[in-house]
């Protein structure tokens, strides 16, 4: 199978409680490639295109205070079946009902705190990738002949 990429984010939850490198580890044990990373704040301005599918959504305020209330570590990952995988990984959106072993059962607490975002689909990916790092960082290892970025 060919290489694929995702996005992920920590988020203001598990930045603040001091599970960045836990979850990093978790990541990396499960072999995914960390091709990007920055800390960074978002903005409301950049929340609502990250979010663009829950604007309109009546858990869209809370969610903007959250993902607003602290830095957050924003990710390009590599794998095989990475998209997939990293839902799997991620666990269950309400951390209260993600299964054991999952990172949103490990450092999720109570919704909006789920500690992780990754992408639900190979188009979300290529956006969300997009918008943090730019169209090129989209593109798999495989698909470049010169992969020089890790
Ligand atoms: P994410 O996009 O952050 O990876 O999460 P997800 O796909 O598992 O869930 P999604 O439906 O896309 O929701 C985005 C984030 O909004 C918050 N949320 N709150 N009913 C609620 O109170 C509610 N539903 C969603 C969560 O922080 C969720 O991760
Ligand atoms: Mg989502």
């Amino acid at each position: 199978m060919a290489l694929e990429r995702t996005f992920a984010m920590i988020k203001p939850d598990a930045v603040k409680a001091g599970n960045i490198g836990h979850i990093l580890t978790m990541i990396e044990k499960e072999r995914f490639k960390i091709i990007y990373l920055q800390m960074l704040k978002l903005t409301e301005k950049s929340v609502r295109l990250f979010y663009a599918e829950h604007v309109e959504k009546p858990f869209f305020p809370s969610l903007l205070e959250f993902t607003l209330s602290g830095k957050v570590v924003a990710m390009v990952l590599e794998k095989e079946n990475a998209i997939e995988d990293f839902r799997k990984l991620m666990g269950a959106t309400d951390p209260k009902k993600a299964a054991k072993g999952t990172i949103r059962h490990t450092y999720g607490t109570e919704m909006p705190a789920n500690a992780i975002h990754g992408s639900d689909s190979r188009e979300s990916a290529k956006r969300e990738i997009t918008i943090f790092f730019g169209e090129f960082a989209a593109i798999p290892s495989s698909e470049k002949r010169n992969a020089k970025e890790y």
